[in-house]
C-alpha cells in the first residue's frame, strides 16, 4: 500500500482522467488516479468490438494540449479504429510518464465527503481508503453498459458478448450463427464485420437509425502534414464551434426549407460523398428546430437506404420514420446497409416480432425461435449518469448523489453539484459532452477546473461548492435550450429513454461548444458567481441566454 492522502483523487484513466492528471501535475498538486481496468483508455479500453472506431475525424478526436504530441503522432486513417486510439492513449500515458500516479485494477466503490476534514474519503474494491481535498470524476458518459432485461437471457446456452465489455482476445465468429440485438452505433459498426465471418447473422432491430457514411480512408501523408501546419488554428476553431470540430462540411447559411429541392439534393449529395456526422447534423439553420426541415434531410437519407438495400421490404424496415433525424445520435457507417444484401444476414423487425424470451437455444421473437450460437448485445449504455450511479457518492449530510439525481441530474455548468463540495465531473450532465467532440469538451473542462484550482492555490483550506440557486438556474437553462428543438421528440439515450425507469430529462447542454465555453470563461472572469467559497458566493449569475447565437 502506497501513499493514501492526496490533494486530488481522479476517478478514471480515459481521455479525461489522463489529461486531468497531466494538468494537476502542472499545478504542482499531488494526485492519484483510480482506474478499474488494467490499463488506460476508458471507452477505448472496453469497447473492443469488431469494427469499433471513432466517428469524429482522428486529427480532431485527439488532445490539443501538447503541440509536440500533436506533431509526433501519425493517424493512419481518417477515422481511427479502436486499437489505434487505444495505442494513442497508451502512448500519451507513457510519453508524459502518467502511469506512476495511476492505480489500475481498482474500482471506486464509495466516495464520501468528510465535513470535519473538508475533503473526500474514497474507498476501493481493493480495500484501500484514500483521502483527498478534491475528488474529480472522469468516469465517462457512455461507460456503464445497459444490459437489457430480456426474460431468459441468463438461460442462453451459447456465448453472450456485450459490445461495451468486449473480450480482449477477440471473438471468432467463423461458422457461427449469431444474433445481434441493437442497431445503434455499436451494432451498426460491428454487424458488417461480424457478417463477413459468421455463418449467419440475425439482426434484431427495435428502432432503425439514421446512418451516414464515414467515407473512411487512409490519411495521406501530405494531408496530415498540411493539418499539422495549421493545427493551432484548427484547434482554436474547434473550441469555438458548435460541435467541437473544425473540419468537415460547413453548415449551409440557407434554411433547408428555403432551399430549392434540386439545390438541396446537390448539397446533400456533396455531404454524403464527403461523409461523416458534420454534413448532416446542423446541416442547415432550421433542421434542429423545425421538424419539417429535418424531414427534408430524413427523406434524403431514406432515399439512400432504398438505393443500397436490394430487398424493398428490408429497405423499408431500415428506414427510420418515427422521429426527426438528429434527435437520436446519428450513426456513421462503413458498409452497414450493404450488409443486408448478403445471403447470410437477416433483419428481424422487433415491432412486428417482439422478443418473447431467450432460451437455451436462442432468441424467440414473435413466436419464432432463432437458433444461434452467439448473442451480441449492442444495447447501449446508461448514459451520462450511469457510471456515477454505480459509485456510492455521498455529499454533505450523507446525501447520496443517486438520491439527489433521482428525478434527473442537476448540476451547475455540468461541473459541480450543490451539496457535493470540492467534487467535479468532467463532461458531466449539463455540459456539451456527448453532443460534441468529447476530446474538445474534456480539455475545456480540465482547463477550467485547473484554472479554478490554481485560483484556490493560496487558500488550501477553501471549500468550493455550487450554490443551489445557480444549479437551479443552470438546470432550467439546459432544459430551456433543448425544449424548442427536435431533440425532445425521440426516445433517445440523451433523454435517458433507453433505460427503463430513468427520468426523462435532456442531459447534455445543447447550446454549442463555443457558447458553453464563453459562459464558463465569463463565470471565471467574473470571480465564479454561483460557486460558493466557504459558504459565501455571488448569486448574481450572467444571463446565460445572452450567450446563445440564436434567439432564446
Ligand atoms: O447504443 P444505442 P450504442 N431489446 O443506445 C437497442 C457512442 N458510440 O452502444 O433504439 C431490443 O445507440 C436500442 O433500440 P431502441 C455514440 O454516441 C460511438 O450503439 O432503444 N433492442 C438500440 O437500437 C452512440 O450513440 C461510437 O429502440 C434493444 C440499441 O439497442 C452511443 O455510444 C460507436 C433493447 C442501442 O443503441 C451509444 O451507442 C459506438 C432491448 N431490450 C457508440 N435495449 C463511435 O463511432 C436496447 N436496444 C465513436
Amino acid at each position: 500500500m502506497g501513499k493514501s492522502n492526496f490533494d486530488v483523487i481522479v476517478v478514471g484513466a480515459g481521455f479525461a482522467g489522463l489529461y486531468m492528471l497531466y494538468k494537476l501535475r502542472e499545478l504542482g498538486l499531488s494526485a492519484c488516479v483510480l482506474e478499474k481496468a488494467d490499463d488506460v483508455g476508458g471507452t477505448w479500453y472496453w469497447n473492443r468490438y469488431p469494427g469499433a472506431r471513432c466517428d469524429i475525424e482522428s486529427v480532431e478526436y485527439s488532445y490539443s494540449f501538447s503541440p509536440e504530441l500533436e506533431q509526433e503522432w501519425e493517424w493512419s486513417e481518417r477515422y481511427a479504429s479502436q486499437p489505434e486510439i487505444l495505442r494513442y492513449l497508451q502512448h500519451v500515458a507513457n510519453r508524459f510518464d502518467l502511469r506512476r500516479d495511476i492505480r489500475f485494477n481498482t474500482t471506486v466503490t464509495r466516495a464520501r465527503w468528510q465535513e470535519k476534514e473538508a475533503g473526500w474519503q474514497v474507498d476501493t474494491d481493493q480495500g484501500d481508503t484514500l483521502t483527498a481535498r478534491f475528488c474529480i470524476f472522469g468516469t465517462g458518459c457512455l461507460s456503464s453498459p445497459n444490459r437489457p432485461n430480456i426474460p431468459g437471457l441468463d438461460n442462453f446456452g451459447g456465448d453472450i458478448f456485450v459490445t461495451g465489455l468486449w473480450p480482449h482476445d477477440g471473438v471468432d465468429f467463423t461458422g457461427k450463427r449469431v444474433a445481434v440485438i441493437g442497431t445503434g452505433s455499436s451494432g451498426i459498426q460491428s454487424i458488417p464485420v461480424i457478417a463477413r465471418q459468421a455463418q449467419h447473422v440475425a439482426v434484431f432491430q427495435r428502432t432503425p437509425n439514421f446512418v451516414v457514411p464515414a467515407q473512411n480512408r487512409p490519411l495521406e501523408d501530405h494531408e496530415q502534414a498540411e493539418i499539422k501546419l495549421t493545427y493551432r488554428d484548427l484547434r482554436e476553431q474547434a473550441r469555438h464551434s458548435i460541435g467541437g470540430v473544425a473540419r468537415g462540411a460547413a453548415p449551409s447559411p440557407r434554411p433547408a426549407l428555403a432551399t430549392p429541392p434540386e439545390d438541396l439534393r446537390r448539397e446533400l449529395d456533396e455531404r454524403w460523398e464527403f461523409g461523416g456526422l458534420g454534413g448532416f447534423l446542423n446541416s442547415h439553420p432550421d433542421t434542429v428546430f423545425d421538424e419539417k426541415a429535418a424531414d427534408c434531410i430524413a427523406a434524403y437519407l431514406r432515399m439512400r437506404v432504398r438505393g443500397i438495400v436490394q430487398d424493398p421490404a428490408t429497405a423499408e424496415l431500415l428506414c427510420p420514420t418515427t422521429y426527426p433525424v438528429g434527435s437520436k445520435r446519428l450513426c456513421v457507417d462503413i458498409g452497414y446497409f450493404e450488409t443486408f444484401n448478403r445471403d447470410n444476414v437477416t433483419l428481424v423487425d422487433l415491432h412486428a416480432y417482439p422478443i418473447d424470451r431467450i432460451t437455451e437455444k436462442g432468441v424467440v421473437a414473435g413466436g419464432d425461435l432463432h437458433d444461434v450460437d452467439i448473442i451480441v448485445l449492442a444495447t447501449g449504455f446508461d448514459a451520462m449518469t450511469g457510471a456515477l450511479g454505480r459509485i456510492d457518492i455521498r455529499g454533505r449530510d450523507d446525501q447520496a448523489l443517486a438520491d439527489k439525481w433521482s428525478a434527473g441530474p442537476r448540476t451547475y455548468l455540468g461541473l459541480m453539484a450543490a451539496g457535493f463540495p470540492n467534487m467535479f465531473t468532467i463532461t458531466g450532465p449539463g455540459s456539451p459532452s456527448v453532443i460534441s467532440n468529447m476530446v474538445t469538451s474534456i480539455e475545456q473542462h480540465v482547463d477550467w477546473i485547473g484554472g479554478l484550482l490554481a485560483d484556490l492555490h493560496d487558500a488550501p483550506q477553501t471549500v468550493i461548492e455550487a450554490m443551489p440557486e445557480a444549479e437551479e438556474v443552470w438546470t432550467a437553462h439546459v432544459t430551456a435550450v433543448a425544449e424548442p428543438t427536435i431533440f425532445m421528440q425521440a426516445n433517445s439515450w440523451y433523454l435517458g429513454a433507453n433505460v427503463p425507469g430513468k427520468p426523462r430529462v435532456f442531459m447534455p447542454y445543447i447550446g454549442g461548444v463555443g457558447t458553453y465555453r464563453a459562459i464558463c470563461e465569463a463565470v471565471a472572469a467574473q470571480g465564479y458567481p454561483g460557486f460558493a467559497r466557504d459558504g459565501k458566493g455571488k448569486a448574481a449569475l450572467p444571463d446565460f441566454f445572452s450567450f446563445l447565437p440564436m434567439p432564446a
